[in-house]
């Protein structure tokens, strides 16, 4: 049984009453035609109805993927610009449902503030035997790819289309970045899967991208080379790309992860990642396509005894550099922070420093380091956090756009715990408006899943719970607490000594990375002022990130007043009794689905006893390196 997860035929109960008049061409309005039937509304489709109507959609009118809204003397109008516009004015008026239909409002006008609104999957097509279906999936295996093959029911990818849509997303990447053997000839002699998972995308106006490997010319094609000069690799993608065309004329584009954790990529040529970047977008660029070439570059096999090495530096310094020199189909896919996906991480001071580039942000829905679906984590509000600091927002609207890696698998529930379905929901809402309030996305999401009710609840439970999270893992942005490998639950030194870049240094005497330009990496000269100088010294760095930035005593005081030793004891015990408090929360809630109810419960129990774990070890182990003891006498082992 599949959950129907938001838009559940109750949801579209206001529609089901309406007599609508719907105009325009092309799939994404046909799907909305359907819709309307489906909800048990009458529907006339580009004919002059016969009766007087109430709701009319319309396609045509003003700017792509735009929508009109408009109530006036009894009638609603949605006024698209074309058939996205038209599909995203119609679920805007589900959301509302019966005050869609009631007293006079508008004209508002609606339109995507990011022109891109994207997931990555890292799906693979072969089971890994590491990573298994989903590289980083917590939600059970891949909606589309079975152990090597397409799988033979594809209706979950259109019911998951179906739901993107009604969260503005319109893009997909069907693979993973890390390019295995299987997953490489989707580009080839396994075109026939993409172009069949595109059909199921159209409909909602979702463009399908594929992840590319930078070697496909040796690879695949036989070529004794890769090198993004060579006029016989040049030739060979343009090929390539021709016959994804013939066969998927709205083809989006590829995704690239080169010379990152042993994918090639053009520094095996004495090449740079403009170079290869702008090799796959000439070839995309004559049918209109878009290559994104991930930022995340570096050396995951550095020496842990040598401090000068500072993987937080190492995507500004390969791309900075190049900022101008990529062509204007070509986006820079950039992680939000420069490390990896941590609960708390500045904003990658690559996203301010290049002017002149496409740039796409990207994030993580999927939990894997924050909680992977067993723990109630809901993202927006880091997301919008991040989104809103110094002009992100603007940047990402100027630039690509905003990318996600995606959080939903063959699991009955769509992504394992119930609710993560919420981050899937307000990841597609904040790239449409990053100015929307992650509580109010969180309202839509509740009502059109679960019907009216349970907002008082969900809020108890996920409003803080990114925070609550963030308190009770890893201190003060150090990160990387977890354990190495499937980066579930903790292990302090788990990542101390080994090759990864991610290290915390704690000593008898202090904690953190040394990021200045006074003492350490240096790190902090990648951004502008005044950022530079805020995070350079303790004086002015904001407590949440100290521990990114600098290494300081355990006594050391922050703004809150407290010492950084005192600081992780009493947020790890008010984390984890935070975490009891959620779960408390829950019992207290009735739901019809009484098995949904369990799943959830039995999740909070799994996130209390891991809270409870993290608080031990954690709180242990700085009581053992720094002898302090806690200033309330509670118990630490
Ligand atoms: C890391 C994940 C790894 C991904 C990598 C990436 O652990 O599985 O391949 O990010 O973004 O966080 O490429």
């Amino acid at each position: 049984m599949v959950s129907a997860a938001w838009l559940p035929p109750e949801a579209l109960r206001a529609i089901g009453s309406r007599r609508a008049v719907v105009r325009g061409e092309g799939p994404p309005v046909e799907t909305v035609v359907r819709e309307i039937a489906a909800a048990g509304g009458h529907v006339t489709f580009n004919e002059t109805p016969t009766a007087p109507a109430d709701f009319y959609l319309d396609s045509g009118y003003g700017s792509p993927e735009g929508f009109t809204l408009q109530r006036s003397d009894g009638v609603t109008y949605v006024r698209a610009g074309d058939g996205n516009g038209l599909l995203y004015g119609f679920f805007e008026v589900v959301r509302r449902g019966e005050a869609a239909f009631g007293a006079d409002f508008g004209p508002e006008e609606h339109r995507p503030v990011m022109r891109r609104r994207m997931l990555d999957h890292w799906d693979n097509v072969a089971v890994h035997p590491v990573m298994g279906q989903v590289e980083r999936g917590y939600s059970g295996g891949s909606i589309f790819w079975d152990n090597g093959k397409l799988r033979d029911d594809l209706d979950r990818v259109s019911a998951y289309a179906r739901l993107l849509a009604a969260t503005g997303i319109n893009a997909v990447a069907i693979n993973n970045v890390n390019v295995h053997a299987a997953e490489a000839r989707l580009l080839t002699d396994r075109l026939d899967d993409v172009a069949t998972i595109a059909d199921r995308f159209r409909p909602y106006g979702i463009r399908t991208h594929l992840s590319v490997s930078f070697a496909s010319p040796v690879t695949l094609g036989g070529l004794p080379t890769a090198d993004p000069v060579d006029p016989a690799v040049v030739s060979w993608w343009e090929r390539a790309v021709a016959a994804v065309y013939d066969r998927i004329p709205d083809f989006g584009g590829f995704v690239v992860k080169a010379d990152s954790e042993g994918q090639p990529g053009p520094f095996a040529y004495g090449r740079d990642h403009a170079d290869g970047a702008n090799l796959l977008a000439d070839a995309l660029a004559p049918h209109g396509g878009v290559v994104h070439w991930r930022a995340f570059v570096y050396n995951h096999r550095q020496d842990w005894r040598d401090r000068s090495t500072d993987r937080a530096r190492a995507a500004f310094d390969h791309f900075a550099p190049l900022d101008g020199r990529f062509r204007d189909n070509a986006v820079v896919q950039v992680k939000y922070g420069p490390i990896d996906f941590q609960p708390r991480e500045p904003v990658s001071p690559v996203i301010l420093a290049m002017p002149n580039t496409r740039l796409a942000v990207e994030f993580q829905v999927t939990q894997e380091y924050t909680g992977q679906q067993k723990h109630a984590c809901y993202l927006a509000p880091q997301w919008s956090e991040l989104l809103n600091w110094n002009g992100v927002a603007d940047i990402a609207a100027t630039g690509d756009g905003v990318v996600a890696v995606s959080n939903v698998g063959d699991d009955p529930q769509w992504t394992g715990h119930p609710l993560a379905q919420a981050n899937l929901y307000a990841f597609g809402r904040l790239a449409w408006n990053p100015a929307l309030d992650p509580a109010a996305i969180l309202d839509e999401w509740a009502d059109l899943t679960f019907g009216p009710g349970l907002r008082e609840p969900l809020h108890d439970i996920l409003d803080d719970s990114w925070r609550t999270y963030e308190s009770y893992t890893a201190p003060l942005g150090v990160g990387f607490m977890v354990q190495p490998g499937h980066h579930y639950g903790p292990s302090v030194d788990g990542y101390e000594y080994t090759p990864w870049g991610t290290y915390h240094f704690a000593d008898r005497d202090g904690v953190g990375v040394d990021r200045t330009v006074a003492t350490g990496t240096g790190f902090t000269a990648q951004y502008p002022q005044p950022w530079c100088d805020v995070y350079e010294s303790v004086a002015t760095c904001p407590d949440e990130l100290l521990l990114f930035f600098h290494h300081v005593p355990y006594t050391h005081v922050l703004h809150s007043g407290a010492t950084v030793v005192q600081h992780i004891y009493d947020s790890h015990f008010a984390g984890a009794e935070a975490a009891e408090r959620m779960r408390t929360r829950w019992h207290d809630v009735t739901l019809p689905d009484a098995a949904l109810h369990a799943k959830v419960s039995d999740l909070l129990d799994e996130q209390v006893r891991s809270a409870r774990e993290w608080r031990d070890q954690i709180n242990t182990y700085f009581y053992r390196k720094s002898g302090v003891p806690d200033a309330h006498g509670r118990r630490i082992y």
